[in-house]
């Protein structure tokens, strides 16, 4: 699988790219992720890569010249995404989806923004890593890499099929414990020590159901709610009622004045 990335900061992206499980996919041959910078393509004495917006206004908008011709020389892989929170967000479902192609680009914008043209007539799209605001596309870049690259088949093994598996049940993960057994006072569950590997699977899964209920209820809501069977092994193995019991002080009657 190939990725291209557009950048003004190649050293960050390739540091970032270069280490750990996509280091090593792209030692292995599985991922080839090619970093463009975008100040080779300016044509001026200061390698200028923006400019001051028409209408006026503070900050500096990337010119569309450089980045234009970026792109037709490196001919990358499409779609083509620029980053920035106006995109479709980055998800586990997204990351899949695009694991599962031959190969995508990113474009980093930086300043104020880029020129509306390279949005509109160089990018296919725009992708976001979440309602918040960078100084630039850069970091964004590296976890879409990330949480692509783990998915491409071969990189990372039994580990990321595990991973997505659980977390296509759309849970979060049970607690996990490695020795000691007691550390300051605090002990590991019995159940886990207890050699019983049914009462471990069942414990796991119903840990697995209880803090997603009570960390996040929308990824519970998502998934329809709970099957009869986990409301069953819910209460057998923690003893707790599902729905779950609404804090005091919430209900209708703290509307009431
Ligand atoms: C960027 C102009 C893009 O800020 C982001 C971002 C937030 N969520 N996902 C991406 O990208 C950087 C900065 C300025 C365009």
């Amino acid at each position: 699988m190939r990725i291209d990335v557009f950048t003004i900061f190649p050293a960050l992206v390739r540091a970032g790219a270069g280490e750990s499980l996509l280091g090593k996919a792209q030692e292995r041959g599985l991922l080839d992720v090619r970093v463009h910078d975008l100040r080779e393509h300016t044509t001026d004495v200061h390698r200028s890569v923006d400019d001051s917006p028409f209408g006026g206004g503070a900050g500096m908008v990337m010119t569309p010249a450089p980045v234009f011709a970026a792109v037709e020389a490196a001919d990358p892989p499409r779609p083509l995404f620029l980053l920035g929170p106006g995109g479709r967000r980055l998800d586990q479902a997204l990351a899949r989806e695009l694991a599962a192609g031959p190969g995508f680009s990113l474009l980093c914008g930086r300043y104020e923004g880029v020129d509306d043209r390279i949005a509109t007539h160089l990018c296919d799209g725009e992708l976001s890593i979440g309602d918040y605001v960078l100084a630039g596309g850069e970091s964004a870049a590296l976890v879409v890499l990330e949480a692509v690259g783990r998915l491409v088949p071969g990189v990372m093994g039994n580990q990321a099929s595990a991973d997505e598996e659980s977390f296509a049940d759309g849970l979060l993960e049970h607690p996990q414990y490695t020795r000691p057994a007691e550390f300051r006072g605090h002990d590991v569950p019995e159940v886990l020590r207890s050699g019983d590997h049914g009462r471990i699977a069942r414990w796991r899964r119903a840990m697995a159901l209880a803090r997603t209920i009570e960390r996040r209820p929308d990824l519970v809501a998502a998934r329809g709610g709970l099957t009869d069977e986990e409301v069953a092994l819910l209460a057998s193995e923690l003893g707790l009622p599902y729905p779950p019991a609404s804090p005091t002080g919430t209900g209708p009657e703290s509307l009431q004045t």
